[in-house]
């Protein structure tokens, strides 16, 4: 069994980066690197740079590798050992592939956090993994993971997904360009947003991070 997330829950906001140049991704990791909690790097950034990108931003914020993870336990270990290696403080993975695989991502994750994603935010996140949402978050309970990803595109899921999972983390993606709010997300138990094109897509990268940690403190306060 793992810790609790360590993670700051400072601001609430989590940036994604999918930036794929990487001298901009760096340009808006330091832009906004005071006013979030985490960055959250994905397959475009990693794949468009190099595996080095997580050490680097790792200096300036704590970086959650969204590799979603779904694979055999040994490959699954593999994977996390290396995404910690470099730097990552936790990695994404899915838990259909059963609790063998999350089990081995929650052992081989150290001290850093494991994420397990329940119901997908994206209008076909309904065809799959809505029906097996519950499943999905139990497995997070039953493995020791420190948190889950549910949809900020449907408030009443986050809800729902709280009830099962207690105390865990929720990590809510979907804000912004998939529609969904940041007030709605957080109201309805989410401890973080999850929040990419609406800021790195923003005339002014700063400003819109700004009015995310703004929206998200009055949400806060006013649950
Ligand atoms: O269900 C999920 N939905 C989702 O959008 C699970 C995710 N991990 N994500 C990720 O969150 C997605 O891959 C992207 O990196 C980010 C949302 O970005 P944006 O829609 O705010 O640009």
């Amino acid at each position: 069994m793992n810790l609790p997330s360590s993670m700051k829950c400072d601001t609430r906001l989590i940036l994604a980066l999918d930036e794929t140049d990487g001298a901009k991704a760096k340009r808006i990791a330091d832009e906004v690197a005071g006013l979030v909690d985490a960055i959250k790097i994905n397959w475009p950034l990693v794949l468009s740079t190099s595996s080095q990108t997580i050490t680097e931003l790792s200096r300036k914020a704590p970086v959650i590798c969204d590799f979603k993870v779904a694979d055999i336990p040994n490959t699954t270990r593999l994977i996390v050992e290396q995404a910690v290696a470099k730097g990552a403080s936790g990695v994404i993975v899915h838990a259909f592939v059963g609790s063998d695989s999350v089990r081995a991502a929650v052992e081989a994750s150290k001290d850093a956090d494991i994420f397990v994603v329940t119901e997908m935010s994206h209008p076909g996140g309904l065809e799959f993994t809505q029906p097996n949402a519950d499943m999905l978050a139990k497995v997070a309970v039953d493995c020791g993971a420190a948190g889950v990803i549910a949809p900020a595109t449907r408030p009443e899921r986050i809800a729902h997904i709280r009830r099962i999972i207690g105390g865990l983390k929720i990590l809510s993606p979907g804000v912004g360009a998939q529609g969904g709010s940041a007030s709605d997300a957080l109201r309805n138990g989410a401890d973080y947003i999850i929040v990419g094109r609406a800021i790195y897509g923003a005339p002014n990268v700063r400003k819109a991070a700004e009015a995310l940690v703004d929206e998200a403190r009055d949400a806060v306060s006013h649950k």
